[in-house]
């Protein structure tokens, strides 16, 4: 990715970017273009660099012909910040607004507007945010690669919105992009190991990924670093996901890999094998990479039996007005019960329609804790896991210090527009003094430190690791 011009100059310990949205003749193969929206004159926006614990500000204007609103998936940030039209006023063509928060975590986020996004996200306007630790797992090289797809009409242009179809199974393209562009090719040097960063902006699209069905090693997910590297041949990201591996080494110079879509039925119209892409080997070099097997700790929030503290119920409903809607608990854009800052959450999130939902929390990382009664091969922190049909998932959550209005929905974003989503509201202590005068002493749940909540002890240290050997 080439550094861009987003980033001003560094003040003092405050990174600074400059963000821009508005209309551009976006290229999505050599002499191919289409009108549609962009940062900073490009689809993915740019890639905003950020630091671990160092405080971030981005000015962002708005030159589109619509309001707008900026939200930074995946970061535990102050409510204020969250870039929604619940925390913020929408921000007018013309207007500037400058975002300001420390990222804490380290990992692979991702920043997209908050209003009218089923058009203004597919529109292209998207990008991928970096929060690097002062000790990053560094690797032989690094890629970030933002999927994508695109629906385009018989003009070649973006095809027009709306439609029940769409509404019911979200709008999946006819052209597949990776960092916005159709079917690219990457290099990668033979005998070398690299650290992928990979966020699947699609509007609906499932990318079920295999890089020519070679295994490779799944490293991190929506919140960073997972305990252990895991090798796999593919990995599902649904909607909004994010994943990093570490891929190579190949062996072969010359040859050429299919990133494919691998065929995956959720239940709203099922794919062939789609290619979104293709993988050069490239003339070989040597490697310093090792990947550590342990990357760091992440402590369960809950251990034993969980009791469940709220169920979410993800549903369907017939509607005389508008022939059916997305709904939660029942309800089109469900007001939810609040939630106390230091109380442990145990959500059962209930699918109780026939199709899968990616469902997505703001501000916060949760764990899963069962897949239909099923506990996950690994710990992960997440901000976005899949619900199958008919399914559930408990998750378990920190409400730490950071009071103000939330939300959850479905990223499918037809069907967060159709109503699947809920507002809540995380109630401070200080709040609390303020109706009873009783502190936060009447909390239920287990004392959880902050590095529990956070979840962060890396293990490893520093980035130069032992040099590979033959064999290993
Ligand atoms: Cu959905």
């Amino acid at each position: 990715m080439s550094k861009d011009c987003a980033a001003l100059p560094e003040g003092g310990s405050v990174v600074r970017h400059r963000l821009e949205a508005g209309e551009i003749d976006w290229e999505i193969a050599p002499g191919r273009k289409v009108r549609g929206y962009g940062f900073n004159g490009r689809v993915p926006g740019p890639v905003l660099e950020a630091k671990q614990g160092v405080p971030l500000e981005i000015e962002f204007t708005n030159r589109l012909p619509e309001p707008t609103v900026i939200h930074w998936h995946g970061l535990r940030i102050p409510a204020a910040m969250d870039g929604t039209e619940v925390v913020q006023r929408l921000i007018q063509p013309g207007e500037t607004f400058t975002y300001r928060f420390t990222p804490p975590d380290a990992g692979t986020f991702w920043y997209h507007p908050h209003h009218n996004e089923t058009e203004q996200l597919e529109k292209g306007l998207y990008g991928a945010l970096i929060v690097r630790a002062a000790d990053e797992l560094a690797l032989d090289g690094e890629k970030i690669l933002v999927f994508d797809d695109l629906r385009i009409d018989k003009s070649g242009q973006i095809a027009k919105f709306g439609g029940l179809k769409d509404r019911h199974n979200g709008r999946e393209g006819n052209v597949r992009l990776i960092n916005g562009t159709s079917e690219p090719e990457f290099a990668i040097a033979a005998g070398q190991i690299e650290r992928w960063r990979i966020v699947n902006a699609s509007s609906a699209r499932y990318v079920r990924l295999s890089l020519g069905g070679r295994p490779f090693q799944i490293v991190g997910t929506d919140g960073g670093l997972i305990e252990a590297p895991v090798t796999v041949e593919e990995v599902l990201l649904p909607a909004a996901d994010r994943v990093e591996l570490a891929v190579g080494p190949f062996e072969k110079e010359g040859e050429v890999l299919s990133i494919e879509d691998l065929p995956y039925n959720r239940m709203a119209g099922k794919k062939g094998v789609e290619r979104f892409g293709t993988i050069r080997i490239a003339p070989r070099k040597a490697s310093t990479a090792r990947v550590p097997s342990r990357l760091r700790e992440i402590a369960p929030l809950v251990t034993g039996t969980s009791s469940v503290t709220r169920t979410v119920k993800l549903g369907f409903k017939m509607s005389l007005r508008r022939g059916f809607d997305f709904v939660v608990n029942n309800e089109r854009h469900h007001h939810d019960k609040p939630v106390k800052v230091g109380e442990v959450q145990v959500w059962d999130v209930v699918n109780t329609t026939l199709m899968d939902h990616p469902f997505h929390l703001h501000g916060f990382f949760f764990q899963v804790l069962e897949i239909n009664g099923k506990k996950p091969a690994w710990r992960s922190l997440e901000d976005v896991i899949n619900v199958p049909p008919k399914g559930t998932v408990r998750i378990a959550w920190y409400p730490d210090d950071r009071p103000g209005m939330w939300m959850y929905h479905c990223h499918i974003l037809d069907h967060h527009a159709a109503g699947m989503m809920a507002h809540f509201e995380v109630v401070g202590e200080r709040d609390e003094e303020h109706g009873h005068g009783q502190g936060n002493n009447q909390s239920v749940a287990a004392p959880v430190s902050h590095a529990a909540a956070c979840g962060t002890t890396p293990v490893h240290r520093g980035h130069t690791f032992p040099r590979r050997r033959r064999g290993e």
